[in-house]
């Protein structure tokens, strides 16, 4: 393994004991770069090794629908390590305290955890690393390139991150090694409860989970393989027509980590397919998804309007004034009563599906802006929706495609208007040269 993928977050003393894995972001057992570290560290120091989840019942305002799909895969996670002798704990309570906690009952001798670019999952570490006296690692397991290593600072457009990411992944391109059968045991109490940590689960429940996608490492293999045989070759072409399912579906499982885009990019290399898809679908995996990290990693307000660039701040600032046409609150938002059935029909693919199509996205979360008093409300609006209704949601692709929309986030200025000033705006009538809109609404269908 490129030994950049991994950095020390907490020096300490190693003192003898089992090694703990704290997986979150990467929540799958092979192709999983952490969890190789891991059980790398525990045998040069001939330990234990085991794998531990936090649970919190409060994660962003996530619902059953995105807790329920975590769930499921990660009782097939603690099988697919029971095979290899490595015991998997469920934790509960504050995370932070929690992981602190377990170490030192346990007298871990080091805690390895995945990257995350997002606050919540920073102070989780900030909180570990205040508590204990053990080293921490932390692996970047979600990207090729690992976030510190593409790139130093901010990236201003997909332009620049691209030449640099680029030139680096030749280093990371590797295969992954297969997960070892673990030599020395360590015995974690059994296996988790989990009817118990169902009945005991307090989350928002008026989000139903969905059955037109299913959870875990095997559906998404699955998912990938029939992306691969069935439509990367007309991806280039499909990927903007909402109505011909030309994406891949994939960002359910790279946003839970039950696949692993490294996977995802090297079966999409052997793939024989048309050469103009191929890099269109590697830019955005690659290129766009890591440009995200980028983003939030090197700027903590990520969520706010704060985050846009100068230009962006400057021209909404001098258009806040300006009269809208159309003004729609939060709820209004959420129950898709607009006067504009195409923004309706994506609001409710989202809240129906879990799953807005790539480019309903755009339209949608500019026409927020449009439609709402403030850049900072519409901001926060879209990413209530977006962070309550998409499976996907909650990751740092949300936050910089709404700070794209909204905010002009690795975009350039374009022509001056109203509401929007030089960021740029997109059109119903843009859309309707696009793809058939009427028959997408009518798919979606319209409330009774
Ligand atoms: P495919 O077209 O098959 O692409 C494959 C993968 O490439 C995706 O799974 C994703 O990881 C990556 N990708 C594709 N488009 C982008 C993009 N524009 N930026 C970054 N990475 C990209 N993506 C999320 O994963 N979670 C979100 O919450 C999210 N919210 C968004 C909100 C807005 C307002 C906008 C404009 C975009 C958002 N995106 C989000 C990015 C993009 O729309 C989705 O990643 C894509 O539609 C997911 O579907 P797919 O996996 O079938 O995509
Ligand atoms: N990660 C966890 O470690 N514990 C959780 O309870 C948890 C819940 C959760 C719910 C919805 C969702 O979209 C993601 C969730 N995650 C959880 C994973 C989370 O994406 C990663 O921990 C992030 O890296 C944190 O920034």
């Amino acid at each position: 393994m490129n030994s950049d993928r991994a950095r020390i977050l907490k020096k300490a003393r190693h003192k003898r004991g089992p090694v703990a894995y704290w997986m979150s972001r990467d929540q799958r057992a092979e192709d999983n770069w952490a969890l190789t570290f891991a059980q790398e560290l525990a045998i040069n120091g001939g330990s234990a090794l085991g794998v531990i989840f936090t649970l919190s019942d409060d994660f962003l305002g996530a619902a059953l629908r995105q807790y329920g799909f975590m769930l499921r895969s990660l009782v097939e996670i603690e099988e697919a390590l029971a095979e290899k002798k490595i015991p998997f704990a469920l934790l509960r309570g504050d995370p932070g305290e929690a992981v602190s906690d377990f170490a030192e009952e346990q007298s871990v001798s080091a805690i390895v955890t995945d990257f995350s670019p997002l606050a919540t999952k920073r102070s989780w570490n900030e909180r570990v690393i205040q508590r204990l006296a053990v080293p921490v690692y932390e692996v970047d397991a979600h990207n090729i390139v690992p976030s510190w290593r593409a790139s130093p600072k901010q990236e201003y457009s997909a332009r620049t991150f691209r030449q640099k990411i680029k030139r680096l992944l030749p280093l990371f391109c590797e295969e992954f090694p297969s997960l070892k059968v673990h030599p020395h045991p360590w015995d974690l109490g059994g296996r988790v409860d989990w009817d118990r940590i169902w009945r005991d689960l307090d989350v928002d429940r008026t989000v139903p989970e969905v059955n037109w996608i299913f959870p875990g490492a095997a559906a998404a293999r699955e998912a990938l393989q029939r992306f691969l045989n069935e439509k990367l070759s007309s991806y280039d072409r499909d990927r903007n027509d909402p109505n011909r399912d030309g994406q891949s579906n994939l960002s359910p499982y790279l946003h839970f980590g039950m696949i692993s885009a490294a996977r995802i990019a090297l079966e999409a290399v052997r793939a024989d397919a048309d050469p103009k898809s191929k890099a269109a679908f590697l830019e955005e995996l690659v290129v766009r998804r890591e440009l995200s990290d980028n983003f939030c990693y090197y700027n903590p307000g990520y969520d706010s309007f704060e985050a846009f660039p100068d230009w962006a701040k400057k021209s909404l600032n001098d258009h806040r004034s300006d009269p809208r046409e159309h003004l729609y609150d939060q709820k209004e938002l959420e129950r898709a009563e607009t006067h504009d059935d195409l923004w309706n029909a994506a609001q409710r693919e989202m809240v129906l599906r879990g799953k807005m199509h790539g480019y309903m996205r755009m339209y949608w979360a500019k026409k927020i802006l449009e439609w709402t008093e403030s850049p900072e409300e519409a901001q926060k609006i879209a990413i209530y929706l977006n962070d309550r209704y998409e499976l996907d949601g909650r990751d740092p692709n949300g936050y910089a495609g709404i700070a794209w929309s909204i905010g002009g986030v690795h975009d350039r200025a374009w022509g001056e208007r109203e509401i929007f000033g030089k960021v740029r705006y997109m059109s119903r009538r843009g859309a309707e040269s696009k793809f058939n809109v009427g028959s997408y609404v009518e798919r979606i269908g319209t409330p009774e």
